[in-house]
């Protein structure tokens, strides 16, 4: 993704209005900042086309605009779901290949292992004294991950937005880009970053904007447009993975369910799941937006031409990925330099946080 500042229009960041307005009543107030930016992925499943253009994406437009920005392989959080301990070894070494071959270069980020840098389950804990189990219980996520849960019910399902909140406040960040699904958690995060400066007396922990690009904010499965394509709750033929092999892609997407209307109408559309979803996704691959798309396909005799055009767009943007994944992915000791180097990093951010929420809230010896 090329460079764009804080006001590109291709993403909807929370207070970005009211900060623009008040750099307008107010010049020279508010100078233009670097942002820290902050975000996590979960080293489960094969990534998706969903998590693609939905995080990976931003992360590789973040990593040059954020000063630091900060990408963390969140295997605390994998572990809320029944796994596979040996498999989420690999699957660590998985992502960070395929993040760094989508373009994540570690001498301009920070990208780290979670488990790494033990601030974040001290913090999880600490800001778990301001969260309510009402607040955890009523999480969208929670709610649609516990009944699916049928054999235990995880604690740390219920406390995965503590530890998500904590991952970002450890690091100050102003910005946190993901995709749709997470609006809740950030909600959730930027109720407990207030709650504990309040409770504590201090504007300690920084209240983070989250992120969400303007387009592909929330790609759908392709076999059930109503849903989100997902790791875990989506069907396996309606979810592209990024290291599908061309044809495998092809086939998908050839496949991908679309509408009966007759005649047929590519048109971006609430009553067209299926339509407008191919439209986004060919948006974002092709680099235009989806009023460019369907003015490209104005002359287009069907669904079929809509299908096979985004098939090849889908495929002319992974293809270099996947290339550069297989010669990454084969040096796990190089995967495992990257990350340690990333961890050392992060530690020295998030220990001086630790140092103040601890400060403020008595915990330890007093400060000399
Ligand atoms: N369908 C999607 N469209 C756009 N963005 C998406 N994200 C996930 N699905 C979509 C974004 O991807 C980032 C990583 O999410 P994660 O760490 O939760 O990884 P995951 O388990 O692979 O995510 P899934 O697919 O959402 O798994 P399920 O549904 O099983 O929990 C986040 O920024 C997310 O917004």
């Amino acid at each position: 993704m090329g460079g764009s500042g804080r006001d590109s229009p291709r993403f909807n960041c929370a207070n970005d209005g009211l900060r623009e307005n008040l750099r307008r009543l107010v010049p020279n107030t508010l100078p233009p900042r670097m942002p820290v930016i902050f975000s996590g992925i979960q080293p489960t499943g094969t990534k998706h086309l969903g998590n693609y253009i939905g995080a990976i994406r931003q992360y590789v437009e973040g990593q040059d605009r954020g000063d630091p920005a900060i990408f963390c392989i969140v295997d605390l959080h994998a572990i809320t779901n029944p796994y596979d301990p040996a498999e989420l070894r690999r699957s660590v070494y998985d992502l960070t290949a395929l993040l760094v071959a989508s373009g994540l270069d570690p001498a301009r980020c920070v990208l780290f292992r979670q488990s790494d840098v033990k601030e974040h389950t001290e913090l999880c804990w600490l800001l778990a004294s301001v969260t309510a189990t009402g607040e955890l219980n009523r999480m969208h996520q929670f709610r649609d991950k516990s009944v699916a849960q049928r054999e235990l019910v995880s604690s740390g399902l219920l406390f995965y937005p503590v530890l998500q909140a904590a991952d970002v406040l450890a690091y100050r960040a102003h910005e946190v880009p993901v995709g749709e699904d997470q609006r809740e958690h950030l909600e959730l995060m930027r109720d407990v970053a207030r709650r504990f400066n309040s409770r504590f007396g201090e504007e300690l922990l920084v209240v983070p904007d989250h992120r969400i690009p303007v387009v592909g904010a929330r790609i759908m499965d392709l076999q059930n447009p109503d849903r989100k394509m997902s790791t875990t709750g989506g069907s396996e033929e309606g979810t592209v993975y990024v290291l599908d092999e061309p044809k495998v892609i092809e086939k998908k997407i050839k496949r991908a369910v679309t509408d009966a209307d007759d005649p047929p109408r590519i048109a971006k559309d609430p009553a067209k799941p299926g339509v407008s979803n191919l439209i986004d996704i060919m948006a974002v691959a092709r680099g235009v937006s989806p009023e460019q798309v369907v003015a490209d396909l104005a002359q287009a005799r069907g669904y079929g031409d809509l299908k096979a055009a985004t098939a090849e767009a889908v495929i002319a943007m992974l293809a270099p990925v996947k290339v550069r994944y297989e010669e990454l992915r084969a040096d796990e000791a190089a995967l495992e330099q990257i990350l340690a180097s990333g961890a050392e990093k992060a530690r020295s951010i998030a220990a001086q946080t630790l140092a103040d929420v601890r400060r403020v809230m008595a915990l330890g010896p007093p400060p000399s």
